[in-house]
């Protein structure tokens, strides 16, 4: 028992720490909470990965969402309601949320293929409910990820994959790019990822410039609190990673996300910045060895 008690001092002392470090990034242990990083299925011993937020232990509520589709079958470009519920292990609903970067949730849709990506903020609706309309633009299989922080408990994410009905384009599985290097919006994006390896924590470095006058881009303006987003698929759209700057506040043209691919595969990873007052999302698809 008294073992027991030094543990959990010992605990929340390594996790008030590790809220300290919130916005430092320095790497390391302690450093996961600066990296802003969720993982949807954490390895063993990673489950408190988010607590200390506020400088103090929290332990971790297990919760579950109950997803519903308006119409239950969703079809291909028309309007469908998502409604989730967040409830806990008694079937009750979770009422209380953190904000976590500006919402209380964040809703990531994707095609099987990961050729469509959409990040949405439904709106709390009470009750533990949240809800939004939102049209799929073909048949096919999605995933949906649910992210989202029950107040006093840890970041969590939930996900479900929903059928939409309509014509599907043939899948085009995601193909690795040898040269990082894409434009969009008028914006030359590059990505530079130093000793990529499964299971290392390894830095994405992304670089902003003007297509067209090769001028470094140094006015992003922060999108929901930080100057970028990151969310990682692998292929199958079963390990997922969102990711959060190491400096929130940087302007560009560097952005920097460390973060851990927990295992070989192809991944696809989407940057999601903004610049006068328009968002932009760049996508990127990478072998990971
Ligand atoms: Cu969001």
């Amino acid at each position: 028992m008294k073992k027991w008690i030094v543990t959990l001092a010992v605990l929340s002392l390594v996790l008030a720490g590790c809220g300290a470090n919130k916005n430092g990034g320095t790497g390391g242990a302690a450093g996961h909470e600066g990296h802003g990083q969720h993982q949807e299925t954490p390895a063993a011993g990673q489950k408190d990965e988010h607590a200390g937020h506020g400088g103090e232990a929290k332990t971790e509520l297990s919760t579950k969402a109950v997803w519903k589709m308006n119409p239950a079958q969703p079809q291909a470009g028309q309007d469908t309601s998502v409604s989730i519920q967040i409830q806990d292990d008694k079937g009750q609903p979770v009422e209380k949320f953190d904000l976590n970067h500006e919402k209380q949730l964040h809703l990531i849709a994707v095609s099987k293929d990961l050729s469509y990506f959409d990040h949405i903020h439904p709106e709390y609706k009470g009750k533990g409910v949240f809800e939004i309309t939102t049209k799929l633009p073909a048949g096919g299989a999605y995933k949906l990820f649910a992210d989202y922080v029950p107040t006093g408990s840890t970041a969590t994410t939930k996900s479900e994959w929903i059928q939409v009905g309509g014509g599907a384009p043939a899948a085009k599985a995601p193909e690795p790019e040898s040269k990082l290097t894409k434009v969009v919006d008028g914006k030359e994006i590059s990505l530079q990822i130093d000793g990529l390896a499964a299971g290392k924590e390894v830095m994405l470095t992304y670089h902003l410039s003007d297509a067209a006058t090769k001028k470094p881009i140094e006015n992003l303006e922060p999108y929901l609190g930080a100057v970028g987003h990151v969310v990682i698929l692998d292929e199958a759209a079963e390990q997922y990673l969102h990711v959060h700057p190491m400096d929130e506040k940087a302007k560009g043209p560097e952005a920097q996300f460390m973060t851990t691919f927990p295992k070989s595969g192809i991944y696809k990873i989407w940057g999601q910045f903004q610049q006068g007052g328009k968002t932009f999302i760049v996508p990127f698809v990478v072998k990971v060895p």
